[in-house]
This record gives C-alpha cells, structure tokens and sequence, in this order.
C-alpha cells in the first residue's frame, strides 16, 4: 500500500504469496491536486475488513501546497483486496484535521476496540486525533400487553379475548411481536398457540383468540433483537377460562 503524493491517489499492491506483488490498483484519493502524504490501513468501519485512510492536504503547482484542504480521506475495503467507491470523491468520506497533516498512524487510543486515527500536522505544529465512532449500540425496547374480553382475570368460556400492545424503540427495526399462549396442566405450563404478529405502522399488534378448553391461561409477549433495538418481553398475564 502507497500513498501517492504526486498524483492524489493511492496504490494497492497484493502480496502473491511467494514474495511478490500482483500489479499495482490505483484509486484516487480525492481530486488529483490532492497530496496523499501516509497511508494506513485499519479496520475504520467496524465489519473486520480493513479500511484505507491517508492525510492530505492540497497542492499547489508554485509553492508545493496550499492550506485550503487538511484531512483525512478514507475508503472502504471490500475485503478482497479491493476498495469500495468509484472516481475522485465519490469513493472517499473526509475528515478535518490540523493544516497539512504530515505522517498518519492508526491505534486503538481510548481502549475502545476500534482503530483511531492520528495525524502530525506540519503547518499548524498539532496533531489531530479522530476517535472512531462506531456504530451504535442496540437501543433498548419496550413491549406492552393488554387483554380485552378478560374481567377481573376471567374469560367467559366459548369467548374471545383480544390481545393488543405497542412495541417503542428509538431504533425499531424489529417487524414482529410474537405471542405465547400456555395452559395449565398439573403443574406444568403447556403450549397453546405461539402467533407471529406483524406490527402496524403505528409499531402496534393484535391477536384475538377463542380458547377452546376451559382451565387456566397465560399469556406473554416478546419481541426479538435486531442490529439496531434490543430484545422486549412482557411479564407473564395469567387468567382463568370458565
Ligand atoms: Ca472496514
Ligand atoms: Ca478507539
């Protein structure tokens, strides 16, 4: 892996296995005023596969360099050797530094697991540090669970009741509340029915249901975890058929 100072770009060249390099990948960094000065390579994204970042800053054709660009640019590894994006820009996420930032390194600084970056900054004499953000935990999620047709914990047999509830997560992505229904027998609980309910738009759910034995009942309602909301169970409600 190079960083390309004179042509804004960098090459990739892949390691053959036997002490050689396949030929050299461009991907441009940038316009081609860009200078890429470092590079490092550095999972940025979090999925394992190794990303590439360089420092840079603008050339100037007369003095060498100008101050109107300082950052760092980034792209992302496919994982097979190749980088995400296309042309110029398009294929890169930019990130201010410190005036003309010099020698990139990537390190873990804050304990965290992610790579960060730093970069020595050679006109404003600083360095930069870009702690990586990551992406963002699980939120947590809440499910609610009312029955109607149920008085005072008793359902008139041969009768439906109707189970309703609201699903509240900042990041839902959940799209189903399931629902238990167990009876029971001796002193075990045994399975009645275990129902999928798609939520509304609303993130609301609702099931009727007729019990066909008499006995008693329980009822639960759980929602599964996702990427970005965490699992939800309601308590158990018990009632009676008679
Ligand atoms: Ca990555
Ligand atoms: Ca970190």
């Amino acid at each position: 892996m190079t960083a390309n100072e004179g042509s804004g770009t960098v090459s990739v060249l892949l390691g053959n296995g036997s002490g050689g390099f396949a030929p050299k990948v461009d991907y441009a960094m940038g316009s081609s005023s860009f200078s890429p000065r470092s590079v490092a390579v550095a999972d940025l994204t979090g999925d394992a596969n190794p990303d590439v970042a360089t420092s840079n800053n603008r050339r100037d054709q007369q003095s060498g360099y100008v101050d109107d660009y300082s950052g760092i640019l980034v792209r992302v590894g496919n994982g097979n050797g190749t980088l995400a994006g296309g042309a110029a820009l398009g294929g890169t996420y930019g990130f201010a530094t410190g005036k003309a930032p010099y020698e990139l390194v990537a390190t873990d600084l804050n304990g965290d697991g992610r790579q960060d970056l730093v970069t020595a900054n050679w006109h404003s004499h600083n360095v930069s540090v870009l702690l990586q953000q990551g992406v963002q935990p699980p939120s947590s999620c809440r499910v609610t669970l009312m029955l109607s047709g149920v008085r005072k914990g008793v359902l008139k047999f041969r009768r439906a009741f109707t189970a309703k509830g609201k699903v509240t997560s900042t990041n839902l992505t959940a799209t189903k509340a399931r629902l238990t229904l167990q009876r029971k027998k001796g002193t075990k609980w045994v399975k009645v029915k275990i129902v999928s309910r798609t939520l509304s738009a609303t993130k609301t759910y609702t099931w009727k249901y007729k019990p066909t034995r008499k006995g008693t009942y329980r009822i639960r309602v759980t929602v599964a975890q996702t990427a970005t909301n965490k699992a939800a169970v309601t308590k158990w409600k018990t009632f009676k058929v008679r």
